[in-house]
């Protein structure tokens, strides 16, 4: 890795804190474990992968098919090992000694579909639509090599490789044909000077991954992790490419074990097993990702409490103590959405069980939360204790769902709970058995769940904490390994437990936290970045790891704010909860061992900081819910790295970090503060007109400012060309930031849960003499639910605004008028 690793003391220090928290019992089943799992995979020959890479060779036919081309490499003959579905490829696996070749398929203009065969097929799990229609390319026979057009993409079959290019004729990326050595391929493909490589899902690591060694393979570090550690809990093998004119994005649809070395001129991606597939898409990259999205899954609209403020705490041992907590928050006016119970409430770590001794009447007690407008989220862990008697084991074996050892036996590992049986996730029978085990917690009330421990993780006294790679697995049916199934794990559960809600709780919207995933899961559930640790680099890291993962497609995402597994100081602590406000889940938790951190507990000036910055929040609601909107039916993302901004804004100036500042939406960009003491921030303006939110004027980009940071609050702008809808005390406000043009808004807005009536309301702002006219549609047949509309301009005087006819004046606050289609604003001076 490019980035330093922690030291051995720090690894010490979290295996002594393993041993107080997990207790000797578990130790020694980690022990064993680690033994076992070992012995395994080297009675199945795991341990050596030293089989020769081969070559596929050079082309040697080729066979035109529906929507692309069928490529014979050395001695393949045309008809040789097709896939019983053409064009669609969802063919067994062909086995090895075949001889290679390749189906380049167009599924769409700007969508481009490489399969090498023989392949190892897996159920399309991460893809929305599984069989996306052809589209004809243009069929070029050129001196260079063989190519395949489209108006916005093409394809050319050289000697040693491939060649992609845009719709502008700009090369995008040029690869050498692939390598095989058994299950495994890998391919090279060349790095342009200045090309940034972003994307992989979630990682420790600088947004621009070059430089660095990336596996697939969800991961979970074990209680704490810090700038470098690789891999973490999600991987996407999503590579987006940042030219210096274009780009593009490449997604590979194989959920092995695999990775992507981006150390040198030359990337090496490959998998150790699965298909070789992989999607092309042309920049520009927002626009890629929405297309990804269309293939992968558009992320579905949250209940709208969910984008409030969330509190977790691992070690809340008693009802009585949530509910001190929530009274706390709620007494002192901190608006607090959604409690997360730990594993805590459970009987001794038994999934699905509640400790009625210590969360007397559960339900009660969620039904008092809700009607104080808090929601209750209860953690779920996959991992069933083994335990003779106990029904959901004793169902689960009845019923077949657990994963089994080759051997046909059920697979145990050690978890919280001890020795434990695993639901193979991606048997649709296991996954309609835990969606029944759902129904209990969600008839009482529960309104969401936070699914951890689904990489899936395993208590492992050494090497890899997770199942041995030969545990077998359904697959819908067609059987295979762990290695293929592995990074499926934490998608399926999602999907399982959508379906739950989907079954049992049909009128409300689910809310699902993971912590693992795989490309898709964003059609299912919200991502964490979980146990980072509690300093000024874990502060950063994060912020790293949230946008890599809102470029992996994975929008809904946030952190534990202090970070996880230590004592963040109280600097920290609001310097992070300030970061947090602005990402799209908000949520304090922290570990056991921890000290507390309801934000009462850390002095007075934390306390106001902390009140800013969720206010901030609450006042940003109807704008965060209508981004949350526009993800759910354009996959425009919430969190964007600033060459996002739009216009040729590629490269932050003077070479600043990529992920030194934010967008939320498009129209806020926010610069947390991610060092120690720092008072001001240098502040990378993308080109435009950027309103500082507090103080007046505005500022020119690009270029960079210097803007204060006082201990309560961080640098926050907003764009010119914006209409901000913010909730006020006194209702709905639009906060006019002017552009060159003038400035626009939308506005979503239901009854915040279920499948009601909508409304949209557009608004624009036109320069005219003497001020601006403003204009206001709407769609949809939810009544406006606020009495009139406030308004306010930024950089100018607002005097007053005439509404049929009648002026309203302006004060300093504003001013609030009557519903209207057309307003004038007259501007003083
Ligand atoms: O359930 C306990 C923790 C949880 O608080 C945390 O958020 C997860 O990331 N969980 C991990 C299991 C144990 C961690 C050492």
């Amino acid at each position: 890795m490019g980035a330093p690793r922690k030291g051995w003391l720090k690894t010490l220090w979290s295996a002594a804190k393993t041993v107080a928290f997990l207790g000797p019992g578990i130790i020694l089943l980690a022990l064993q474990y680690a033994r076992r799992r070992d012995q395994l995979e080297a009675m199945e020959g795991r341990a050596s992968r030293a089989e020769a890479w081969q070559g596929v060779g050079r082309p040697r036919g080729l066979e035109a098919i529906p929507g692309g081309v069928r490529v014979y490499f050395q001695e393949a003959k045309p008809g040789q090992g097709a896939s019983p579905y053409p064009g669609h490829g969802q063919g067994p696996y062909l086995g090895h000694g075949r001889s290679p070749y390749l189906e380049a398929v167009f599924l769409g203009e700007d969508l481009l579909r490489l399969t090498w065969f023989p392949r190892e097929a897996v159920p399309p799990y991460a893809l929305a639509d599984s069989k996306p229609p052809l589209w004809e390319p243009e069929r070029l026979e050129t001196p260079e090599g063989y190519l395949l057009k489209t108006p916005r993409l093409a394809l050319r079959l050289e000697e040693e490789g491939l060649s992609i290019w845009d719709g502008e004729g700009r090369l995008l990326r040029r690869e050498a044909y692939p390598e095989r050595s058994g299950r495994a391929w890998r391919h090279r493909v060349r790095l342009a000077s200045g090309e940034r490589v972003l994307g992989l899902g979630e990682r420790a690591f600088p947004l621009d991954r070059r430089g660095g060694v990336f596996r697939f393979w969800n991961r979970d570090p074990g209680g704490s992790y810090g700038l470098g550690e690789d891999p973490l809990y999600l991987s996407v093998p999503l590579w987006l490419s940042l030219l210096h004119e274009g780009g593009y994005l490449a997604f590979y649809e194989n959920p092995a074990d695999g990775f992507a070395d981006l150390r040198g001129e030359e990337a090496l991606v490959g998998f150790w097993g699965g298909p070789f597939r992989y999607y092309l898409i042309p920049g520009p990259l927002e626009k890629a990702l929405a297309r990804y999205l269309g293939l992968t899954g558009l992320p579905p609209l949250p209940p709208r409490w969910a984008l409030g403020f969330h509190y977790a705490r691992w070690g809340l041992r008693r009802r009585e103590e949530v509910e001190e907590v929530v009274e706390g928050f709620l007494r002192r006016g901190l608006p607090l959405r959604a409690v997360h119970l730990d594993i805590d409430y459970m009987r001794g770590y038994r999934v699905f069980t509640v400790d009625e001794g210590r969360f007397p009447d559960l339900g009660g007690m969620v039904r008092a939360f809700r009607e104080k407008g808090v929601r209750t989220v209860l953690i779920l862990d996959p991992g069933i204790k083994a335990e003779k008697g106990f029904p959901p084991y004793e169902e689960g074996l009845r019923e077949g769902v657990f994963c089994r050892l080759p051997s046909g036996e059920v697979f145990l590992g050690p978890v919280w709970p001890g020795l434990a049986a695993f639901p193979d996730f991606t048997d649709p029978r296991a996954r309609d058995w835990w969606r029944d085990r759902l129904r209990g917690f969600l008839e009482l009330g529960v309104s969401g769940f936070w699914l951890d421990m689904n990489e899936p993780a395993l208590f492992a006294a050494w090497g890899e904490p997770t199942f041995p790679k030969g545990v077998r697995h359904s697959l819908e049916g067609q059987g295979g390994d762990h290695l293929l199934a592995h990074n499926l794990y934490g998608l399926l559960m999602a999907r399982a437990s959508w379906e739950g809600f989907r079954t049992w709780a049909p009128l409300s919207r689910p809310f699902l936290l993971t912590r693992a995933g795989y490309a898709g899961v964003q059609r299912f559930a919200w991502a964490w970045t979980a146990d980072v640790e509690s300093t000024w680099e874990g502060l950063r890291t994060t912020l790293w790891a949230l946008l890599g993962l809102s470029l992996s497609g994975v929008y809904f995402v946030g952190s534990d704010i202090g970070g996880f597994s230590g004592d963040p100081s109280p600097e920290l602590y609001l310097r992070w909860f300030q970061m947090a406000a602005f990402t799209p889940f908000f949520r304090l938790h922290s570990a056991r061992w921890t000290k507390r951190r309801e934000p009462w507990r850390l002095g007075e000036e934390v306390l106001a900081g902390v009140r800013w910055a969720m206010g901030l929040r609450e006042g940003l609601l109807p704008y965060l819910y209508t981004l949350a909107y526009e993800a759910s039916h354009q996959g425009l993302p919430l969190l964007r790295p600033l060459f996002l901004a739009g216009g040729p804004y590629r490269d932050p100036p003077h070479g600043a970090s990529l992920g030194e500042a934010f967008l939320l939406g498009k129209a806020l960009l926010v610069a947390p503060v991610l060092e120690e003491g720092a008072r001001a921030k240098e502040v990378p303006l993308p080109p435009g007109r950027w309103y500082p939110w507090q103080g007046d004027g505005a500022l020119e980009g690009p270029g960079w400012v210097r803007l204060p940071a006082p201990l309560d609050r961080i640098p926050l702008l907003v764009r010119g060309g914006s209409l901000l809808p913010l909730l006020q005390e006194e209702g709905l406000t639009l906060h006019l930031y002017p552009g060159e043009e003038g400035a626009q808004g939308l506005l979503y807005w239901d009854e915040g849960d279920g499948a009601g009536a909508y409304r949209l309301d557009r608004f624009r702002a036109q320069r005219v003499e003497g001020g601006f006219r403003l204009l206001w549609e709407s769609e949809g047949d939810y009544p406006w639910p606020w009495d009139g509309i406030g308004l306010k301009l930024f950089g100018g005087r607002l005097s007053r605004v005439w509404v049929q006819g009648k002026a309203y004046p302006a004060g300093e606050g504003g001013v609030r008028l009557p519903p209207f289609a057309e307003a004038f604003l007259e501007v003083a001076g």
